[in-house]
């Protein structure tokens, strides 16, 4: 991917200004806790990266969950640009047709071709970015296996068992979790930055190891773009276009109340 190895402990990521800029305004936010500490920018090889706390150094055989949160995985300014200028997206085509060959519609299959919101669209309604606000990306676990088939991960159960399986049935690993998630979400509900920033396809990274230490990470800020003052977002109002409401709240709403539900039966 877009890693490569840096000093011990700390990661270098693919440069993004917007990410750069987001992780620079979090380390002076309440959120700070909850975010991969900066330390900017670094040249190697021509190339430039942000320089991050690498957040899995403190676990032993950590295993790893990625959520992509909120019921909109891509940017308003994208659907606008893709009406002003529309770009017909042959490899999104490509990865439409692998995972249902039935889905493009006559006018995209005599394209071969999508547009970017049109594919973005697809894959949150066959997931469950569209119903539950948050949908899972990928799991690794400890002992090494690798899951990121969760495309049609879409129904409660079926979001329900890929949860189970990734906290093997741990109870006290799922408690922490949601004690974790519940301190998140007080420090989101307070946050200046997350106030004024609409936050698209950024995700959450769970991480945990057999010692029964667990945590969760804001990650992935490429797309959290600021919002024109004085405007502000809750999280939890519906989208509707011009709004720029993400359901990034909502959605963690919704990822708490099914981790709760799993500890009961
Ligand atoms: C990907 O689709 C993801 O949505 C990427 O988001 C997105 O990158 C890609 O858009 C899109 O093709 P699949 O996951 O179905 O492969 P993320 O980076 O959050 O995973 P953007 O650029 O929107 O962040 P393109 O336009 O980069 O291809
Ligand atoms: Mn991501």
């Amino acid at each position: 991917g877009s890693f490569q190895a840096g000093e011990y402990g700390k990661l270098l990521k693919k440069f993004c200004e917007c990410e750069r800029q987001c992780l620079e305004k979090l380390m002076k936010d309440s959120l700070r806790p909850f975010v991969p500490g900066y330390y900017g920018v670094v040249m190697q090889n021509d190339q430039d990266y942000n320089v991050m706390d690498d957040l899995l150094t403190d676990f032993d055989s950590p295993s790893i969950m990625d959520c992509k949160m909120g019921i909109r995985t891509y940017l308003e300014e994208e659907l606008i640009k893709a009406r002003e200028r529309p770009r017909l997206r042959k490899d999104m085509y490509m990865k439409m047709v692998a995972v249902d060959p039935a889905a493009p519609s006559p006018e995209e299959r005599a394209q071969q071709a999508v547009l970017k919101p049109r594919y973005m669209q697809w894959r949150e309604t066959l997931s469950s970015t569209a119903t539950l606000g948050f949908r899972i990306e990928g799991i690794k676990k400890a002992d090494g296996t690798c899951n990121t088939s969760f495309k049609k991960t879409k129904h409660k159960e079926q979001v329900t068992k890929a949860l189970v399986d990734f906290v093997d049935g741990n109870t006290p690993i799922l408690r922490s979790y949601l004690q974790r998630l519940g301190e998140l979400r007080s420090a989101l509900e307070t946050s200046g930055f997350f106030r004024t920033h609409e936050v698209v396809g950024s995700s959450l990274l769970f991480v945990h190891d057999a010692s029964g230490l667990a945590r969760v990470w804001m990650i992935d800020f490429g797309k959290t773009v600021p919002l024109p003052p004085p405007q502000t977002l809750d999280h939890r109002t519906p989208w509707a276009e011009g709004n720029r409401e993400d359901g990034y709240l909502w959605g963690l709403d919704n990822l708490v109340q099914i981790l709760g539900d799993m500890l009961q039966d």
